[in-house]
């Protein structure tokens, strides 16, 4: 076929390169333009690979004439806009999203089937652009969507790390990680900007000059250089840029005089050391060096961005008779994606100051009316602190400018709340504690920001009541709550085109795409035969190929008849996906005991679960480990593998989820009621009509609400609980469910392999203590969740009553659309509008 494609390429369609192409043929000699002069792979070679590039080079082309326009519009009417910084973009791919946003999809696919190739074949050759970790980074990529489709000015400010976040393999000893070589050709989507460069310092010392002012000099400096990625919104004209730097070395840099020398090392050291800041995603930091390169990264990020900011604020007034720079945060906002960008705020005191010449106060002013934090964890092991000796090391102007931050906060709470004095040593910027002195990154974005905000309401509540509690009565305006939110582009228009064919009919337009409220007019035909039908034959469609996917992923064959069960995450004890696989074993152990007779009254499960585990994560990996010892041992026990499977899903990223979730029945979201601050992915289940199983958690508090009680299965301690029922497990007050003890008990009889599962156990045993002592209560809601469990059985095999509650939990999931996200932090913390390209 690849030859007959190639043949097809080189000579039947004409190969004219035309960005404007609407019609099938024209797309297709477009396509064979660039598959012949953009001189990427030797010629007369049209594999699926070199067409998928073809194709999306001729996408871009049109993309990159609506980027232009977009930018010269924003530069004409210079409106107030967004810059979001974010450590993390998880874009995943980009060519069916954006012949989907474009509304060219079905043009694409027609000019393809000149060449006797499919848009999907050629859509899957392409590698997830993975610069993220998890729901945070996903979250970004999102709210970028979002932002073009309500043709707002904002953009997207990040790294361009060379490997994404790692490729995950499983092997016989459980995880293994490779590097994930997302640019090994190149990637068709970014736009290198040769034009846009900033040096970036580090290290250096601080010069005093005679009228007093301080200037930042010495060091090393490396050159950030931008490269663009173009976010085109849906069905607008609107294509904002998400910037990604990379950093360079300069030309001085490479000694050519050591290099004659034969000290070829030495010549180029920094050329090494620049290469190393955006080489990978989260660097471990278990050594000093380890956290001095996660330190550089995140300043790397900041000053490149706001320097970025800083010129086009100034490029946009050139001219201008007068200006000031209060004008500044009527023009700019930033916002921080959690504590990472935090420098950012040290950085714009230090721009204004020493190179723009503001005194204190007026830079104080403008940095504050500017920036805002958003907070996405309570963990505390989550909450940034940095030594203050390396700070002083690496960035001395910042740490006197966050020291004098630090002092002014202190001093204005002696001299304003003496109520608060007792909790200052808690609010204070810096720890001093001699043995480590720390900066508290989320108390400086806390103190700095005009706005902090949490991702869901309970998490915005706790914010409240507990960790930023002291600050709240001092400015009880400034903290909010921006429930996350989903693009439903990509998590329901693309990923299942079934279904969404379906919602439109029955609605009869498909602007529930731009307007997902629309989707509470499925409630009324729940009960509708019809609607069921169809419903259900979308869903076995996606139920079919994702269990191809598994087949071919993993070597297991699923029963597509069977309850799709599905867990997606990071893996964390937190997330519990240790509740979810004790469940399993016990399942597993009561069908071995049940008579053939028992079994056939049982519900067929296939349990899926898939998920990284950070690479120095012990426990993490050692329930990776569990999961896939367990598929191993149940799914060739041919007595119960009719009745359940379990499927350790390898590599879990933004496009396997986008396999995953259309074909999934019950998704899990069940962790430690308070400690995950919203989630994202079980907005994206219910937006697919998936049940959730789950607890009073982040953001599944709100689905519940909106998708109905009936509608959920829920268990569990809730946030309010959970203090108390840790302190009664310390008092060795916990009296273990005897099903529990039974599952770990079959674990220890060694049926899943030699595997010392031991310590992991342990964690769940004891009394106390993070880490040991079941910190997270699985032991205490084991009991409810198998109850839970019972039921979602139960309301399996009633058909029609499944199918009911499917559909209203679509229905219900119009809250969910990052399209409200946005317009809130668009109105409520950014105070900007839209800017629509003409
Ligand atoms: C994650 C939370 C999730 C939340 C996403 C997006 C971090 C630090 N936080 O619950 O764990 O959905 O952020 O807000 O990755």
């Amino acid at each position: 076929r690849a030859a007959a494609a190639a043949a097809a390429f080189s000579s039947k369609v004409p190969a004219v390169a035309n960005p404007l192409a609407e019609k099938p043929e024209e797309i297709a000699s477009n396509i064979n333009y660039h598959a012949q002069f953009s001189p990427h792979f030797s010629p007369f070679k049209f594999e699926l690979e070199q067409a998928y590039y073809a194709t999306a080079e001729s996408v871009r082309d049109r993309l990159i004439r609506q980027w232009n326009e977009t930018f010269l519009h924003f530069h004409k009417v210079d409106p107030k806009q967004t810059y979001y910084l974010s450590m993390e973009f998880l874009q995943g791919r980009a060519l069916s999203n954006a012949v989907g946003n474009l509304n060219i999809q079905d043009a694409y696919a027609d000019a393809l089937r000149q060449f006797g190739l499919k848009l999907e074949e050629i859509a899957e050759q392409e590698k997830d652009a993975a610069l993220g970790n998890g729901g945070l980074g996903r979250l970004a990529s999102c709210f970028l969507d979002s932002m073009a489709t309500l043709n707002l000015p904002a953009w997207g400010y990040g790294l361009r790390y060379r490997y994404g976040l790692f490729k995950q393999i499983i092997t016989r000893e459980g995880q293994e990680e490779l590097a994930e070589e997302w640019l090994e050709k190149f990637s068709p989507w970014e736009v290198v900007r040769h034009d846009i460069k900033y040096p970036v310092r580090f290290f250096g010392h601080v010069e005093v000059n005679p009228n007093g002012s301080r200037k930042w000099v010495g060091g090393e400096v490396v050159q950030a250089l931008a490269y663009d990625v173009p976010i085109p919104g849906y069905q607008t004209k609107n294509t904002i840029s998400l910037r990604l730097w990379e950093a360079k070395a300069c030309a001085e840099d490479f000694n050519l005089f050591l290099f004659n020398d034969g000290q070829h090392e030495s010549a180029s050291v920094l050329h090494s050391r620049a290469q190393q800041i955006c080489a990978v995603l989260y660097p471990g930091d278990a050594t000093e060096d380890g956290k001095l390169l996660r330190l550089k990264q995140q300043f790397f990020l900041c000053s490149a961005s706001l320097q970025d900011i800083i010129f086009r604020f100034k490029e946009r007034r050139e001219g201008k008779e007068s200006w000031t720079w209060s004008e500044f945060p009527s023009k700019v906002a930033v916002q921080l994606n959690d504590t990472h960008p935090t420098l950012a705020i040290p950085e714009l005191m230090r721009l204004l100051m020493d190179d723009e010449g503001l005194g204190w106060d007026e830079a104080w002013d403008v940095t504050t009316r500017t920036i805002a934090y958003t907070n996405h964890t309570v963990l505390p092991e989550a909450l940034e602190k940095w030594s203050q000796p390396v700070m002083w090391k690496l960035l001395p102007r910042h740490m006197e400018i966050i020291e004098e931050i630090d002092k002014r906060f202190a001093a204005m709470i002696s001299a304003t709340r003496l109520d608060l004095e007792n909790k200052l040593p808690t609010m204070r910027i810096l720890d001093n504690n001699p043995q480590k002195p720390v900066v508290r990154m989320a108390n400086l974005c806390v103190v700095s920001s005009h706005a902090v905000n949490g991702v869901a309401q309970l998490h915005s509540d706790i914010l409240k009541s507990e960790l930023f509690a002291d600050y709240v009565s001092i400015w009880p305006k400034k903290f909010q709550n921006k429930t996350n939110g989903i693009t439903p582009r990509r998590w329901l228009r693309f990923c299942s085109p079934e279904l969404s064919r379906i919602i439109t009919k029955w609605l009869k337009t498909d602007q529930w795409v731009t307007n997902l409220d629309l989707l509470t007019g499925l409630r009324q035909f729940a009960d509708n035969e019809d609607l069921q039908a169809e419903w259900l034959s979308a869903k076995m469609a996606n139920k079919r190929r994702l269990a191809q996917y598994i087949l071919q992923v993993t070597g297991v064959s699923i029963d597509p008849d069977s309850l799709f069960d599905i867990q997606v995450k990071r893996i964390h004890e937190y997330k519990r996906q240790l509740l979810n696989i004790l469940g399993v074993i016990y399942r597993y152990k009561k069908l071995k005991e049940m008579s053939p007779e028992q079994l056939k009254n049982t519900t067929p499960r296939t349990v899926m679960i898939g998920g990284k585990a950070f690479a120095t994560y012990t426990n993490a990996k050692r329930i990776v480990k569990l999961v896939n010892d367990v598929g191993a041992v149940v799914n060739t026990d041919p007595e119960v593998n009719s009745y359940l499977k379990v499927v350790f899903v390898p590599n879990y990223n933004v496009s396997v989820a986008e396999m995953l979730i259309p074909g999934s029945e019950l998704s899990q979201h069940i962790s430690t009621a308070g400690m995950e601050a919203s989630g994202t992915s079980n907005m994206k289940f219910a937006l697919n009509g998936c049940l959730i199983i789950g607890t009073l958690d982040g953001a599944n508090v709100e689905i519940r609400e909106e998708i109905g009680e009936e509608n959920f299965f829920l268990f569990g301690a809730t946030a309010e609980d959970v203090p108390r029922l840790r302190k009664e497990r310390e008092n060795g007050m916990f009296k273990p469910d005897p099903r529990f003890e039974e599952a770990k008990k079959f674990i220890r009889s060694g049926i899943f392999g030699s595997y010392d599962y031991n310590p992991l156990l342990e964690s769940l045993e004891g009394n106390s203590g993070y880490g040991r002592g079941d910190y997270f209560l699985v032991g205490h809601d084991f009991p409810s969740y198998m109850d839970a469990q019972e039921r979602v059985d139960a309301a399996y095999r009633d058909r029609k009553r499944w199918l009911k509650m499917s559909i209203l939990s679509t229905a219900g999931s119009g809250k969910f659309s990052s399209d409200r996200t946005i317009a809130q932090y668009a109105k409520e913390i950014w105070n900007i509008e839209e800017c629509r390209v003409p």
